[in-house]
């Protein structure tokens, strides 16, 4: 059988819309609004004959698939390759990439490590770092937001928080990339990011190794799992790389995407200035208008329909949080962005078993850098474009130069 882009190509199923688009087409990867308005008024799911696959962009189904691990499992890959027909470009990750019975203990372990009292131990840790680097931008005629700031600051929190001995930023950030460009066709985003492997790869799998973790690190307290047998001591290896692979260009693209609304809503910052306790509804509404991860795929592992429609085993179905997180049958005025919507059920941190399990520490990382913006900043002037940063899974931007004054 061929395979296109890792998977079993299906027909179109009886009465589904067929759209004849590019999903992970550079145009729409850095300016999707468009296409996320066409792909949920085509229908509940819609067939893109380029990939011979399902696309589904509507809030009611894209809960329902994520919903339903049983019958859309991440096993199988959560991307357009299926990896019980296709060999993926690493190992696959024992906890995105897993079902349950598996996944619920690899969860677990990690739950534990990043438990709401584990995150408040950090707090103090982000915030200083926050206060003290928006400090020093307000200093300077103009700065990137991304580099000089949402780049910056993760970057720098995360690694020390995972307790990394060696910290190599740019490493960190093209691993991301990698991770979730992965998750995409093979297109040059793809190949441009996986020809990164050879420098980066090793690194990164060296640095997952206990002996290079700090002991009061996060990495550390997965490593304690091991010995005390809930895992293996190379699951635990596998853990960390979970968290250098999710935790940076996540948070990355978050904290870029806040700074952009804030500068192009000046009404929102004021807002914002008036209330710095609005910090966390305003990153939550940030994850929604701009969904800094746009897409995961399911595969359909039996014969069964979504609203009416026949899917196939093995069928992958495109997922666009981003579409969904914009759906006006879910959100009323869906476009606008209002940091006091509360906009609760969102799905940029996915929904279900396989919810983003480092949400705490996102959050957290947020909270300080918008805190610290909000009691520190009078205005977020734009200094020039705001350029977006094409990948197959995730939102971002590229780069945006800014003005705090
Ligand atoms: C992992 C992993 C990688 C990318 C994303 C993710 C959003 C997890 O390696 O476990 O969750």
């Amino acid at each position: 059988m061929t395979l296109i882009e890792g998977h079993r190509p299906i027909e179109p199923p009886q009465g589904v819309a067929v759209w004849d688009i590019d999903p992970y087409d550079t145009a729409i990867l850095t300016d999707p609004t468009d296409y996320y308005h066409e792909l949920r008024a085509r229908g509940p799911l819609v067939y893109i004959p380029k990939y011979q696959i399902l696309c589904c962009g509507r809030y009611a189904e894209i809960k329902t698939i994520f919903n339903d691990w049983e019958r859309f499992v991440s096993s199988r890959g959560v991307g357009l390759q299926d990896f019980k027909l296709d060999e993926p470009w690493r190992p696959p990750s024992i906890i995105l990439e897993a079902d349950p019975p598996d996944h619920t203990k690899t969860r677990t372990v990690m739950a534990r490590a990043m438990s709401p009292r584990a995150v408040n131990q950090l707090k103090e840790f982000f915030q200083s770092t926050a206060n003290d680097m928006v400090d020093r931008l307000l200093l300077l005629d103009s700065f990137d937001a991304v580099y000089d700031l949402a780049e910056a600051f993760p970057t720098t929190v995360f690694p020390e928080a995972v307790g990394l001995r060696e910290v190599n930023r740019q490493h960190l950030i093209d691993y991301g990339a990698m991770v979730f460009n992965a998750l995409g066709p093979d297109n040059a985003l793809r190949q441009r990011s996986l020809a990164m492997g050879p420098d980066i790869v090793p690194w990164l799998t060296e640095q997952c190794r206990r002996e290079n973790l700090k002991p009061e690190g996060l990495g550390s307290t997965i490593y304690a799992s091991a010995d005390n047998g809930d895992i293996t001591e190379e699951e635990a290896g596998m853990l960390v790389r979970s968290l250098l692979s999710a935790g940076v260009d996540t948070t990355v693209t978050g904290i870029g995407s806040a700074l952009w609304v804030l500068a192009t809503h000046p009404e929102e910052f004021e807002k914002l200035k008036a209330d710095p306790s609005l910090a966390r509804p305003a990153f939550e509404e940030t994850l929604r208008y701009t969904s800094p991860v746009h897409t995961f795929c399911r595969t359909a592992n039996l014969d069964t329909d979504i609203s009416g429609v026949r899917i196939q085993e093995g069928t992958k179905i495109i997922c666009s949080l981003g579409a969904a997180n914009l759906d006006e049958e879910h959100w009323p005025n869906a476009d606008h962005f209002d940091i006091n919507r509360r906009p609760t059920g969102h799905l940029a941190l996915g929904t279900g078993i396989h919810g983003c399990v480092g949400q705490n520490i996102a959050r957290a990382e947020a909270e300080a850098v918008l805190t610290a913006i909000a009691l520190k900043v009078d205005k977020i002037q734009s200094m020039g474009d705001a350029i977006w940063r094409p990948n197959n899974s995730i939102h971002g931007l590229d780069s945006f130069p800014i003005k705090f004054t």
